[in-house]
């Protein structure tokens, strides 16, 4: 998102600088430190909605197989198979189930957290693969 915001002024200010007026870099100018400060805004934002954490799955398990998450924050999970086999990423308390091929990275959107503790395993080796979230 923030990404998007600096090219959309980046290309704004390319369109001035082809042309014209001064009131224009003006006015663009006020539109910048606005754009500024609305992204500061946004980052913090961002920052507080886009956590993220890792889980890799390798040589028949997770890591880590604990993972600590902090509570009441959404979150995004990333789920690396470096394995030669599919796994699937399931949890029941989590309400997720996720297939990954071997060699890929998929994300999975977790919503805030009560504190507790998420059982998570791979549905495709149950006995072998498995770990707990616990947010605090
Ligand atoms: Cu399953």
């Amino acid at each position: 998102m923030q990404l998007r915001i600096i090219l959309i002024i980046i290309r704004g200010m390319t369109r001035i600088s082809n042309g014209i007026h001064k009131i224009a870099i003006g006015a663009l100018t006020a539109g910048l430190m606005g754009g500024l400060i609305g992204m500061t805004g946004l980052t913090s934002v961002a920052r507080a909605d886009d956590a993220q954490t890792q889980l890799t799955f390798t040589k028949g398990h997770f890591e880590p197989a604990k993972l600590d998450v902090a509570a009441g924050t959404p979150m995004k999970l990333t789920v690396i198979n470096e394995g030669d086999s599919a796994i699937e990423f399931e949890s029941f308390e989590l309400n997720r189930e996720r297939v990954v091929q071997p060699g890929q990275t998929i994300t999975v959107k977790l919503p805030k957290l009560d504190p507790g503790q998420y059982h998570f395993f791979d549905d495709f080796h149950h006995e072998v693969a498995q770990g707990t979230i616990t947010a605090r």
